[in-house]
């Protein structure tokens, strides 16, 4: 199983920590690709040598690549909007999740898609059973 994680880099780091929790967590459902969009040291170490034109093509492989893509949707991000639509675009199974009490607006492009599983959260605690219901229903040859 391999998993596409999206989460705000240069849309702002504020839910940084949120999001290394949740890749934590995925990685008992499978292989996160995108394992770096938790660690701000890994993002300003290793993707500094990579052109946007690198980065940009290297994670549209990993989406095609992937079986499944969950995204963090709290903290606007083009670029998590944008890999949302590529996803959907080749039909990936696509959860965001949100964080109801941040305050913060979520895209009517996303909140209104029906192509996209949308759940909303308050606590982090909650967060672990939206994956086991998510994978559930996407990944039935799990067997632990
Ligand atoms: O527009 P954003 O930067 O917030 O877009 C974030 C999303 O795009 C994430 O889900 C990533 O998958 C992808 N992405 C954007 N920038 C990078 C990156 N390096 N490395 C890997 N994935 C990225 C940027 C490094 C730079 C800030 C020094």
């Amino acid at each position: 199983m391999k998993i596409y994680f999206c989460g705000s880099i240069r849309g702002g780091r504020d839910l940084a920590h949120t999001y290394e929790h949740i890749i934590k967590m995925l990685q008992g459902f499978g292989t996160v690709l995108t394992e770096h969009v938790g660690s701000d040291e890994v993002i300003q170490k290793k993707d500094r040598v990579l052109s946007d034109r690198q980065i940009h093509d290297r994670d549209l492989g990993w989406i095609v690549e992937s079986d499944l893509l969950v995204a963090e949707v709290t903290v606007p991000s083009l670029g998590v909007g944008y890999e949302i639509g590529r996803a959907i675009e080749i039909g990936k199974p696509v959860l965001c999740l949100y964080d109801a009490g941040s305050g913060k607006a979520l895209s009517a492009m996303i909140a209104g898609s029906d192509k996209v599983e949308m759940k909303l959260y308050r606590q982090t605690e909650e967060i672990e059973g939206i994956l086991e219901a998510f994978f559930k229903s996407h990944a039935p040859r799990r067997t632990s």
